[in-house]
């Protein structure tokens, strides 16, 4: 417009003169707007009851994962990531970035006043979307209260059947199914078509997977599966053949969503991380590769409790081929998404995980001496809880592991009879345990204001 040309009466030759300073100026800067670093889109992937025994990579050999295998030889895979040892204390945790000690209420709860890594990378400027699994109460806003701009999840606002004609709430509503889908495929293609509809990012796409967690029935690739079935299967029918199809289904689906990422062009500013809430179900038994025989742990604090698998992919980023010794912690988990995200934890959040975020990148990584596991299912002031390291383990009872004879921990070492080498890290765990006494202040099941509970859902059978 004319009237702009000749506001504030600057002859017409000055504003040119302004004009093509500032675009130089523009021109010149050009380049560093160019390479400057596009904060990377996250998927979190996290398993529920795929213990490590689970993956090929891990060296399993009942289960047939090449995708997550391809994924782990093309990124990092670690040999000591730590869960808890079911699903809630996990969630929390990862959610959190803080130890089950200093803010589990009980079973099947987020704390409404928790921040979460949703929270956190949505002021780094993130669209943010959850789906698959929630049993973390809080009604429709609960996702979006933790930070999570959409979601499509099994078991909000009720429970019904999570596999084939599964009832699922998305943004506020409840939809019922009952034409022969499948939850995994459902949540799964939901992430899909959010990632597409965001993908000038930057996304987080967290992925509690529905698989696979009993009941163990069958998947749209199993030979008996039934379009018409409506129900979960009760224990008796439940077999290792429909957990070893759901497995399969896990790897499906990553690769459903990989794939996905690739052609949306995106693979290489995408960080994918897969991981699993917890071990296996008790009543699975694995073997591997080397004759091993392991027992599904869910629930306990031996190793088949909580170790777990964990790949970190990143092409471009992350170099491939690596398996890392280092150990790692579930709260681990949100400090390293914010910095991935470029974004600064507030220090009254009290964070007590690490960011792997530089050892990812192949930046200069302060390694974890020993990680702390403070674990009760149902909350209370008092729970089990242990330290560790890759080898050694002290409980907090006073007995004394070391791993590398007696993982499945039959066999504590008595404290007066300890080699320098065990001594040496008993000290050292017994030291960061006493760090830890006294931090649990959460007593009671129940919020500070809360009614009566009408029955504790977790004296369920
Ligand atoms: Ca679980």
């Amino acid at each position: 417009m004319g009237a702009f040309c000749t506001s504030g009466g600057f002859p017409r030759s000055r504003i040119n003169m302004k004009l093509k300073t500032v675009l130089l100026v523009f021109i010149l800067l050009m380049p560093c707007f160019g390479s400057a670093k596009k904060q990377p889109n996250i998927v979190l992937i996290m398993a529920d009851d795929m213990g490590y025994e689970c993956l090929g990579a891990n060296g399993g050999a009942d289960y047939n994962t090449p995708f997550l295998d391809n994924l782990a030889q093309g990124g990092m895979r670690f040999e000591h990531a730590h869960s808890q040892p079911i699903c809630t204390p996990s969630r929390v945790k990862i959610m959190t970035g803080i130890s089950n000690a200093r803010n589990y209420v009980r079973f099947a709860l987020l704390d409404p006043r928790a921040t979460t890594f949703g929270n956190l990378v949505k002021k780094a400027g993130y669209k943010t979307c959850i789906a698959g699994k929630w049993q973390l109460e809080g009604g429709f806003e609960g996702p979006n209260k933790f930070g999570f701009d959409e979601y499509s999840l099994w078991q909000l606002t009720r429970r019904p059947s999570r596999y084939p004609n599964p009832g699922l709430e998305t943004n506020g509503k409840e939809f019922n199914y009952d034409k022969g889908e499948y939850g995994p495929d459902l949540v799964s293609d939901y992430l899909c078509d959010f990632m597409e509809r965001n993908k000038e990012g930057p996304f987080l796409a967290y992925y509690p997977m529905i698989l696979p967690h009993w009941p163990f029935q069958p998947t749209p690739d199993s030979k008996d599966w039934d379009p018409k079935e409506t129900k979960e299967w009760p224990k008796n029918k439940w077999n290792k053949p429909h957990f070893q199809d759901m497995v399969t289904y896990v790897d499906k689906i990553v690769k459903k969503l990989v794939t996905k990422i690739d052609d949306l062009g995106i693979r290489e500013n995408t960080l994918v991380i897969f991981t699993c809430d917890n071990g296996t179900y008790t009543g699975i038994t694995s073997k591997m590769k080397d004759g091993t025989i392991v027992k599904g742990g869910k629930g306990s604090m031996p190793d088949a409790g909580n170790r777990v698998p964990f790949i970190a992919n990143w092409p471009g980023t992350i170099k491939s081929g690596q398996v890392r010794q280092e150990i790692i912690d579930f709260s681990d988990i949100l400090p390293t998404l914010c910095d991935t995200a470029g974004y600064e934890i507030p220090p009254n959040l009290k964070i007590d995980g690490r960011s792997i975020y530089p050892l990812l990148t192949g930046s200069s990584y302060e390694q974890r001496d020993w990680i702390y596991l403070w674990y009760a299912r149902n909350g209370g002031p008092k729970g089990q809880e242990f330290t560790r390291d890759q080898r050694y383990k002290l409980y907090g009872d006073g007995k004394f592991y070391d791993l590398s004879k007696d993982q499945l921990e039959k066999h504590p070492l008595s404290q007066h009879a300890l080699k320098e080498s065990d001594s040496i890290a008993y000290r050292k765990l017994a030291k960061a345990l006493s760090g830890y006494k006294g931090i649990r202040t959460i007593t009671s099941t129940k919020l500070p204001g809360e009614p009566k509970r009408k029955k504790d859902n977790t004296k369920k059978k």
